[in-house]
């Protein structure tokens, strides 16, 4: 079993080209993505916040370890997606106004992809009434919101008073995720699901529907 700590490392280290051949090897090596991004992936982008809350990195060390993460993410995204595969169903997906964290709404929408949804990915900082144009505009069922912000977390409340606001909130399953939400806030706002993780959105994204 070849060893992965590397990556784990490369992540911390913001060391992108490090985290590319790493991954890439890896893959050529026939290790599963989906283990890949599990375990090695997200728990160092878990470490990287760790060390950030105990100040041992400030932001500069954050944007290094996020776009190596998002390098080695860009190989992988692909083979996350199942080919030729009829589409479940239409997902809106986006970062929340006035936060710019993507890369959890990103393996979000891989995890998606992966499990037969078509994903239209709207960004980052995204206003309630861009997720309600491309609801329209896409004929989307499920919207999906994603925050890592406590100050940003009413915006989606506001994104979903939105939807009320255009008349289709009974038209669109609103699912719910970032690091600070948890299922109590997502009843609160009245979503339609929540999850902690990436892994489970599909299923979720299934459930709601059904
Ligand atoms: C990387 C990072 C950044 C990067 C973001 C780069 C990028 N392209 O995303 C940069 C440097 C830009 C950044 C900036 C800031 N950040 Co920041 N950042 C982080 C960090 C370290 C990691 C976030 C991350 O990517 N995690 C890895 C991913 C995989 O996890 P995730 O996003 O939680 O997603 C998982 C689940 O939550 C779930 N999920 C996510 N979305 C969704 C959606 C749905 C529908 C579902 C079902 C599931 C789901 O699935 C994912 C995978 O399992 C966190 C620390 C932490 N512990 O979270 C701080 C953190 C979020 N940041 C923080 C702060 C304060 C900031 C800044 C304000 C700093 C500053 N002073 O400027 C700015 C804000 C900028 C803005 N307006 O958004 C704070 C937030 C505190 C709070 N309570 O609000 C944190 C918690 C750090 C801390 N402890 O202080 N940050």
């Amino acid at each position: 079993m070849q060893d992965l700590s590397p990556l784990h490392q490369a992540i911390l280290n913001g060391d992108a080209k490090a985290a590319k051949a790493i991954t890439e090897q890896a893959l050529a090596a026939g290790i599963d993505p989906v283990r890949l991004v599990q375990e090695n992936m997200v728990p160092a982008m878990s470490e990287v916040g760790q060390k950030f809350e105990c100040n041992e990195y400030f932001v500069p060390e954050l944007l290094l370890a996020a776009r190596a993460m998002k390098s080695a993410l860009e190989l992988v995204r692909p083979l996350l997606v199942a080919g030729g595969i009829e589409p479940v169903g239409r997902v809106v997906i986006g970062t929340v106004k006035g936060d710019m964290h993507d890369i959890g709404k990103n393996l979000v929408s891989a995890m998606l992809e992966g499990g037969g949804f078509e994903v239209i990915d709207l960004g980052v900082n995204v206003p309630p009434d861009r997720f309600v144009a491309a609801v329209k505009e896409k004929n989307a069922k499920i919207v999906a919101l994603s925050a890592l912000l406590t100050t940003t977390m009413p915006s989606m409340k506001a994104t979903i008073d939105a939807f009320k606001e255009a008349g289709i909130r009974e038209q669109v399953k609103i699912l719910i995720g970032g690091a600070p939400v948890t299922q109590r806030y997502a009843d609160e706002i009245g979503a339609d699901g929540y999850s902690d993780s990436a892994a489970n959105a599909a299923g979720l994204a299934r459930q709601v529907l059904s």
